[in-house]
C-alpha cells in the first residue's frame, strides 16, 4: 500500500510532469538572470540569453554550478530576494572549507516541507502517527525538514534531536512513537540498544526513515530485524533544501525524485556529458521553484543511476539509485577507487555490523588502509588463533572485492566510536591535499 499526500502530483502522467517542468525552467531561469549577478555573468560568458531555454531540452545549454561557486560566493552572492524576504538559513555538515549557507523564504520552507511530507506519506505516516524526529536540529537540515514534514501531514511530533539514547528509548515507550526519522547509523545503535536493554516488546515503531548517509541493504535489513520495522531511505542536500529531494515508497527500489521542483540530470563527472537514464554518473540538479537560494545545475558529486521505469507503487516521479558513492569521498588507495559501501557489503555478508572505521596512511610512498571491526557480543574469537583466523577470513573477502590487501584487525564491541548522527567511517591520514598543485 502507497500513501501519497500529493496524489495528483506523484502520480502525473510522465508527459504533463516533463511539460510542467518546461514550463517552471522557463520562468525560473528568467528570474535568476534578472535576480542573481552570479548567473547573469555566467551566462553572458557563456554565450546563453534566458530566451535560449525554452524548456528542458535546453538545459544542457546552461553551465554547471558547483560547490566552490558556493564558496566563493559565501554568503549571499546567490540570493535571488532580498535578505528580508528570508526567514530562515540552515547550513551544510561539511567539517572543511566554508561551510555552504542555504537561505529561504517562507514559500520555500512551505515546499520543503512538502517534499518531507511526501517522503512521510510514502512510508505509510498518517495524522495517527507519532513521529520521532532524532535527526539533529539546529543548523542542520534533518530535524527540521523531517519536523516541518510531520506538522504538514498532521502527525503528532516528537522533535527529540540526536543523542542521549536513554532518554529516546524512554520516550519513544512513553509516548508510542510509531515513526522514527534519523541517520541509518544511528537507527542501528538504537536498535542495539532497545535490544541491550530487552523493551523491544514496548516498541510501537512501524518505520523508519533513514538518511543523509550512505547505507546498504545489508544495513537495512539488520535495522528492520532489530526494531521491528520496514526501513525506507530518503536522500537531500542543504544546497538544494535538505532532506526529501527524493524519498523512497513501499517498492523500496531507488527514491522518487520531487520532480515538479527538481529537475535531475546524470553526467560523466570527468566530461560533464549528460547520460541516458539508466546510467551511473553524478546527479546534477536544478531548482524549478526556489527563489531565496535558486541553484540550476548543481553538482551534487554523488554517483547515482535514474530510472523512469514504472513503479508498482503508482508514483510516476523518477527514481534514483541510493547513491553509490560522491565523485570526491572515492578513496582512491594504492590506485584502486575504495568505496567505503564496498567494505560495509563485505562485513555485513559476513556477519559483521557496520561497526567500523577506515584508516587509510601513506608509509614509504606506499598506502595502506587497515579496516577496525567489532565483533559481535555473542561471536566474540574463543582465542587469539581463532581471532587470527577470523580476521585472515575477513581479509580474503575483502581482497576479492576490491582486489587490494586491507589490514583488519577485529576490536571489542562498542570501541568503535558511535555517532548520533553522520557515521565517521574514513580517517584518512595522508594529508593529499596538502600536496597538490594546480
Ligand atoms: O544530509 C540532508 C538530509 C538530512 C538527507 C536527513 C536525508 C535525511 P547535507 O548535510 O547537506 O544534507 O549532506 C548531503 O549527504 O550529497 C549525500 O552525499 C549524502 N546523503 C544524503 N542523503 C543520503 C542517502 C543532508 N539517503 C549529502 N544516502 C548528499 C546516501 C546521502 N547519502
Amino acid at each position: 500500500m502507497s500513501n501519497y499526500f500529493n496524489p495528483e502530483i506523484e502520480t502525473m502522467p510522465v508527459e504533463d510532469i516533463l511539460k510542467l517542468q518546461s514550463e517552471r525552467l522557463v520562468e525560473q531561469v528568467k528570474y535568476v538572470y534578472e535576480h542573481v549577478d552570479f548567473y547573469k555573468q555566467k551566462m553572458d560568458e557563456a554565450g546563453v540569453k534566458p530566451e535560449d531555454i525554452k524548456g528542458r531540452d535546453d538545459l544542457c545549454k546552461l553551465p554547471f554550478i558547483t560547490k566552490d561557486d558556493l564558496r566563493d560566493q559565501y554568503p549571499y552572492g546567490f540570493l535571488g530576494v532580498p535578505l528580508k524576504d528570508c526567514v530562515r538559513i540552515q547550513s551544510t555538515s561539511g567539517t572543511t572549507g566554508r561551510r555552504v549557507v542555504s537561505f529561504y523564504t517562507q514559500e520555500d520552507l512551505n515546499v520543503w516541507e512538502t517534499c518531507c511530507a511526501r517522503a512521510l506519506a510514502a512510508a505509510g505516516a498518517t495524522k495517527e502517527d507519532v513521529v520521532h524526529v532524532s535527526y539533529g536540529y539546529g543548523l542542520f537540515t534533518g530535524g527540521p525538514g523531517l519536523n516541518g514534514g510531520s506538522h504538514m501531514l498532521g502527525s503528532l511530533t516528537l522533535p527529540m534531536s540526536s543523542g542521549n539514547t536513554d532518554r529516546q528509548i524512554q520516550f519513544m515507550t512513553d509516548l508510542g512513537s510509531t515513526v522514527l526519522c534519523c541517520t541509518p547509523s544511528y537507527a542501528a545503535y538504537l536498535g542495539e540498544s532497545i535490544n541491550e536493554r530487552g523493551v523491544k516488546d514496548q516498541i510501537k515503531l512501524k518505520a523508519g526513515i533513514f538518511g543523509a548517509e550512505a547505507w546498504t541493504e545489508e544495513m537495512r535489513h539488520n535495522i528492520e530485524k532489530s526494531l521491528g520495522i520496514k526501513a525506507y531511505d530518503i536522500y537531500g542536500l542543504t544546497e538544494i533544501s535538505g532532506p526529501g529531494v527524493s524519498f523512497e515508497c513501499s517498492e523500496q527500489h531507488g527514491m522518487h525524485i520531487n520532480e515538479d521542483h527538481f529537475i535531475a540530470e546524470v553526467i560523466n563527472p570527468v566530461t560533464g556529458e549528460v547520460l541516458p537514464d539508466g546510467e551511473k554518473g553524478e546527479l546534477v540538479f536544478t531548482c524549478l521553484t526556489k527563489k531565496a537560494f535558486p541553484l540550476l545545475r548543481y553538482r551534487t558529486r554523488d554517483i547515482c543511476i535514474l530510472s523512469r521505469k514504472k513503479c508498482s507503487c503508482g508514483r510516476t516521479l523518477i527514481r534514483m539509485s541510493k547513491p553509490l558513492g560522491r565523485s570526491d569521498d572515492m578513496m582512491v588507495v594504492k590506485g584502486v577507487n575504495v568505496f567505503p559501501s564496498q567494505i560495509e557489503t563485505v562485513l555485513l555478508n559476513n556477519g559483521y555490523e557496520a561497526n567500523y572505521q577506515l584508516i587509510v596512511d601513506r608509509k614509504n610512498n606506499s598506502d595502506t588502509i587497515a579496516c577496525d571491526v567489532e565483533w559481535l557480543p555473542y561471536k566474540a574469537p574463543e582465542d587469539l588463533e581463532d581471532k587470527a583466523r577470523k580476521e585472515a577470513q575477513l581479509v580474503g573477502k575483502l581482497k576479492s572485492m576490491l582486489g587490494i590487501q586491507v589490514k583488519v584487525r577485529l576490536v571489542e564491541p562498542k570501541t568503535i566510536p558511535r555517532s548520533e548522527g553522520k557515521a565517521v567511517r574514513i580517517i584518512d591520514k595522508r594529508n593529499l591535499f596538502e600536496d597538490s598543485t594546480i
